[in-house]
């Protein structure tokens, strides 16, 4: 079974748990005191196993149900607020790897957007700017005005925001699977270049090899 870790990030109230939890409805909260002042730290971890083949999403406890002839990937979610304290924690959490991250902004407060725009430099800078991004432009059920409560403009690439109800929209799932494919793609991009790379030192090497016998034998 392949893995990827997805980070799920954005404002307090925007709707990670939200999120952790449509997908995952056995995730577990952690929540941990920050140094000595009153601070919390919270994340929520969650897994599920995604059959790519199938484009369909399992709990843990329905393992039995996969077929192992299918494409299988074990995904890990952890959701938490940057800010509260450095992402430095979450990455530690994600064992130092992040294959995708989910940035949840809350669409009918557009107060909160100026907190997601730094949250989005932040996780830009932390990250690194080649790991897959999806913007969720969240609570689209709140708003009357359907006008784009966030703006492209305020990223510094082409990027697609999503207006999604996590709570009561129907395609939640899809949109998530569909950025599931995205990662994937990603990740396996990656390690064919590491191959390809590899294999391209291992026949330079291999080439400085021959010229230093062929200069010995001469
Ligand atoms: N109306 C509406 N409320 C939502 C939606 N998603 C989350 N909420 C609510 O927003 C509040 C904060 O959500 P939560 O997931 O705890 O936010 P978090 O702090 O980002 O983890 C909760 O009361 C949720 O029920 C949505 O799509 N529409
Ligand atoms: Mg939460």
């Amino acid at each position: 079974m392949r893995k990827m870790k997805i980070a799920i990030l954005g404002p307090h109230g925007a709707g990670k748990s939200t999120l952790v939890r449509k997908l995952d409805p056995d995730a577990i909260a952690i929540k941990y005191p920050k140094d000595n002042i009153s601070l919390t730290i919270g994340f929520d971890y969650g897994v599920v196993l995604w059959d790519m083949t199938a484009s369909s999403l399992f709990r843990r406890r329905e393992i039995d149900k996969l077929d192992f002839t299918n494409e299988i990937w074990k995904v890990t979610l952890v959701s938490t607020t940057p800010g509260q304290t450095s992402l430095a924690p979450l990455k530690a959490t994600l064992g130092n790897r992040v294959d995708g991250i989910i940035l949840v902004l809350d669409s009918s407060n557009p107060s909160q957007f100026v907190y997601g725009l730094a949250q989005y430099e932040e996780i830009r800078d932390f990250f690194g700017k080649d790991k897959p991004l999806l913007i969720l432009a969240n609570k689209w059920d709140l708003r009357t005005d359907k006008s784009p409560a966030i703006p492209k403009y305020a990223f510094k690439e082409m990027i697609e925001i999503k207006p999604i109800s996590i709570l009561k929209g129907p395609d939640v799932i899809d949109i998530v699977l569909k950025f599931f494919g995205v990662v994937r793609n990603n990740i396996l991009r990656r390690s064919i270049q590491r191959m390809v790379s590899a294999i391209y030192q291992e026949t330079n090497s291999n080439e400085q090899k021959n010229k230093a016998k062929k200069v010995i034998t001469a």
